[in-house]
């Protein structure tokens, strides 16, 4: 979001005839709740124009509730449960794809490639871990794949023994976990300590190289999804400007740009910074980002999301397919087909290039100045 916000100021974009400086204010959400809406209520205090977030599912959903309220539109680049857009709220939006999307294509591999015929499954009991777990449940049993566990732990929990001998006992070939990689990469460390030889399957939330910091050599092998296209294909300019500010591109990071560049692109369609005249405009924005042509179908959601699959390699998850409206790529044969999904080949980033947008007169430059996130995890 940061190097969104400082392309754009670069770019001096001027809206309703009036220069805007765009600004951002952060919040920690800590990943709860509760806290979540007590920051809501606080950025729509502050009358922010726009927010960029929130991470969690389950932190997304009920402080959607507080700036719908408000007629400030949210962006997330990470929340994946289904249940944030399917409420009816015309301010809210995400960048990624949804967990009935990605459960599914995980589900699948699982299934197909890897030619599992009994799987366990564990969760965190968050929005996300839980919602996503049973995507993959309700997938793998259409797919005559059995089902020989369901277990449960939460997001604080650090010692996953208890469910792991339980799982044990079964002898799956598979265990998917759905959680995030903070309790993930413990979970299998603690696995492989207790002698389990299970692949271990996760969603986007585990998904990341921080896993084998987590769970060390246990982590090699792994297999994951994320609910969108990997770094490796995001835009090269993209790529080169996070390098050199930040260095490597995180998970999401693609994500929350893009999802800033829309609330940019969106000021600019409607002339306006007031969110009242551009929140509706978001629906129309489409436009290449750092992940690929963004546009929003009507609930909010990203159009036309790609998910990946990941193996686990020499510490770093890496790409290995690609699954679109349910035909799954080999990633090399999906970056030298050179699909017009792959932001890599497409033409550069909105918000690495000048506005091309001649500005018009802003009408409430008091809440034009503004875009805000909150801070992530
Ligand atoms: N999508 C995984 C991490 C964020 C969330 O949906 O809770």
């Amino acid at each position: 979001m940061h190097l969104a916000i400082d392309q754009a100021n670069e770019q001096k974009i001027t809206i309703d005839g009036k220069p805007v400086t765009f600004k951002m204010v952060s919040e920690d959400d800590q990943a709860d709740p509760k806290t979540g809406t007590t920051v809501a209520q606080k950025l729509v205090d502050e009358k922010v124009a726009a927010v960029i977030g929130h991470l969690n599912s389950g932190v997304s959903i009920p402080a959607s509730e507080v700036y719908a309220k408000a007629g400030i539109p949210m962006i997330s680049g990470s929340a994946t449960n289904p249940q944030l857009t399917e409420r009816g709220l015309k301010t809210v939006f995400r960048t990624v794809g949804r967990d009935d999307q990605q459960g599914p294509a995980i589900a699948s591999y699982i299934a197909s490639e890897l030619k599992a015929k009994k799987v366990a499954i564990a969760d965190d009991k968050t929005a996300y871990g839980e919602g996503l777990a049973n995507e993959v449940e309700k997938t793998l049993k259409g797919d005559k794949v059995s089902i020989v566990g369901r277990e449960r732990t939460t997001d604080k929990e650090t010692d996953f023994k208890a469910i792991l001998t339980k799982i044990k006992a079964k002898n799956p070939d598979v265990i998917f976990y759905g959680g995030m990689d903070a309790t993930g990469g413990p979970l299998l460390k603690q696995a492989r300590e207790l002698g389990i030889k299970a692949v271990f399957a996760f969603g986007d939330g585990a998904c990341t190289d921080e896993m084998s910091k987590l769970a060390g050599q246990s982590a090699e092998g792994m297999v994951c999804s994320q609910a969108g296209l990997p770094r490796e294909a995001a835009d090269p300019q993209f790529v080169k400007a996070f390098n050199a500010k930040y260095g490597e591109i995180k998970q999401y990071a693609p994500y929350f740009y893009d999802g800033t560049l829309a609330i940019i692109e969106a000021m600019k369609k409607a002339n306006s910074t007031d969110p009242a005249k551009f929140a509706p405009e978001i629906f129309n924005v489409s436009f290449k980002g750092a992940t690929g042509t963004v546009e929003f179908d009507q609930k909010g959601d990203r159009k036309n999301a790609e998910m990946t699959i990941f193996k686990m390699e020499g510490g770093k998850v890496k790409p290995v397919a690609i699954v679109k409206n349910g035909k799954t790529t080999p990633f090399a044969q999906y970056v030298a087909g050179g699909a017009d999904a792959s932001a890599a080949a497409a033409t550069p980033a909105a918000g690495s290039t000048p506005a091309a947008a001649p500005a018009e007169p802003a009408k409430d430059e008091k809440k034009a100045d503004k875009a805000d996130t909150t801070k992530k995890k």
